[in-house]
C-alpha cells in the first residue's frame, strides 16, 4: 500500500513528465517549420519591379514563404541587374527590354536585393529587400497538431491514473500491485 505521501509523490511526477512533454513539443512545434524542408503554399505573387539609378520600385517586396515569386523587370533609365543571392537569381535588365524572374520564396527571413551590373557612381547602392514571412498559417497548424496529440496523450494518461486509483479504492484501500 503507497502511502498518501507517495501517491502524491507520483502525482506531482506525472505532471512533471506531462509539463515537460507539452514544453519540448511547443518547442519543436516554433522550431521544426523553418527547418523542415519548405512547404508550397501554391500562390502566384507577381510584382512589377522598375529598376532606375539608383533604385528599385518597390524597395521592398513581402510574400509569404512558399510563394511562387514572379518579378516583372523593367528599367527606366540604362541597363541594370536585379541579383538576390540567396535564391540564386540574377537577370539583367536593359531598357526596352522587360525581363521576367521567378523563384519559390522557400526560405523566410530578409534578403536583399541589389544590382549586379555597373550602372554609374551609386550602382554600390542600388539595393532593395525582399521579405519572406514564415508563413504562419502552416506553422499554427503543425503547433496545432503537436499540442492537440500531447493533450490526448496526458488525457489518457491521467484518466488512467484515476481510474487505478479508483479501483484501489473500491477494494477497500488494498492496493491492487502490492508492492513485494
Ligand atoms: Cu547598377
Amino acid at each position: 500500500m503507497l502511502s498518501s505521501g507517495q501517491v502524491r509523490g507520483i502525482a506531482v511526477a506525472r505532471w512533471l513528465a506531462l509539463s515537460a512533454f507539452l514544453v519540448l513539443g511547443s518547442t519543436l512545434a516554433l522550431a521544426l517549420p523553418g527547418r523542415l524542408s519548405a512547404p508550397t503554399s501554391g500562390t502566384v505573387r507577381e510584382f512589377d519591379v522598375t529598376t532606375r539609378q539608383f533604385g528599385y520600385t518597390p524597395e521592398t517586396i513581402v510574400v509569404d514563404r512558399g510563394d511562387k515569386v514572379v518579378l516583372s523587370l523593367e528599367s527606366a533609365d540604362v541597363s541594370h541587374g536585379f541579383y538576390l543571392d540567396v535564391y540564386g537569381v540574377n537577370a539583367e535588365v536593359s531598357p526596352g527590354r522587360p525581363t521576367t524572374l521567378e523563384f519559390t520564396a522557400d526560405r523566410a527571413g530578409k534578403f536583399r536585393y541589389r544590382c549586379s551590373m555597373t550602372c554609374g557612381p551609386l550602382h554600390p547602392f542600388m539595393i532593395g529587400e525582399l521579405t519572406v514571412r514564415p508563413n504562419y498559417p502552416y506553422t499554427s497548424a503543425v503547433g496545432l497538431t503537436l499540442v492537440v496529440a500531447a493533450g490526448t496523450v496526458a488525457y489518457l494518461w491521467l484518466r488512467k491514473g484515476n481510474r487505478s486509483g479508483r479501483q484501489s479504492a473500491a477494494l477497500g484501500g488494498k492496493d491492487l500491485w502490492p508492492e513485494g
